[in-house]
């Protein structure tokens, strides 16, 4: 059986890859089934924009598709970015351009007051609008400078809490331990296997 993983990003590609790597499914990306036309992210929140693409690229497909919105929650913003951590800095603007917008917001903020956590809702649907939520998070602080080459988006400035280094010098086997995404992923994994269960009993 196919799985579509909807995303365009590169980087949660990759560990989605790594991550059910022994599931019973073909894992598919959107230029695998051809999908260029994007599903419009026009939720208010993370879980309504998981919901839209997952049952928007499924319906597209015809295939059973997985898709998240993640982002990143800082407490000294009242929880921004949030749902907008993509375009907080404007359009078409690069993780770095990302990273160095958020840690100019925060200058004046003081170590002990920068706590933050990476949020990531997952939503899987079938083509007939079945569909399933989980979700995640990474509790960390954002630090003053950017560090490490691994991962993507926020990962060289988030500081994970419970492995005292950043999200981005962990390799991919690491980040899929202890992220946003893996956590949510792990719930996922057992929405899939159930999945496959009852298409088992039912053919
Ligand atoms: P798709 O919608 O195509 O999946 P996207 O990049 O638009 O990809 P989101 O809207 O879910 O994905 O994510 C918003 C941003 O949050 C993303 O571009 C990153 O900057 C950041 N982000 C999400 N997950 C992250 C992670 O694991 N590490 C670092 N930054 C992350």
């Amino acid at each position: 059986m196919r799985l579509l993983i909807a995303t365009h990003n590169r980087g949660k590609l990759i560990e989605y890859q790594a991550m059910f790597a022994d599931l019973p499914f073909e894992l598919v990306t959107l230029d695998d089934v051809g999908i260029r036309d994007d599903v419009p992210e026009t939720g208010a929140t993370l879980a309504e924009n998981a919901r839209l693409k997952a049952l928007g690229y499924a319906r597209a497909s015809g295939l059973l598709t997985l898709a998240d919105d993640s982002g990143l929650e800082v407490d000294a913003l009242g929880g921004e970015p949030g749902v907008r951590s993509k375009r907080y800095a404007g359009e078409n603007k690069s993780d770095a351009e990302r990273n160095a917008f958020l840690l100019a917001k925060l200058r004046d903020v003081p170590a002990g007051k920068r706590t933050a956590r990476f949020r990531c809702v997952i939503a899987i649907a079938t083509p007939d609008g079945k569909l399933w939520e989980t979700d995640g998070v990474c509790e960390g602080e954002i630090a003053f400078d950017a560090r490490g080459t691994n991962g993507f988006g926020y990962d060289p400035i988030f500081h994970v809490a419970e492995r005292g280094v950043r999200m981005a010098e962990l390799s991919t086997a690491e980040k899929n331990r202890v992220s946003h995404r893996a956590r949510a992923a792990e719930q996922a994994r057992r929405v899939l296997l159930g999945i496959i269960e009852s298409v088992g009993r039912d053919t």
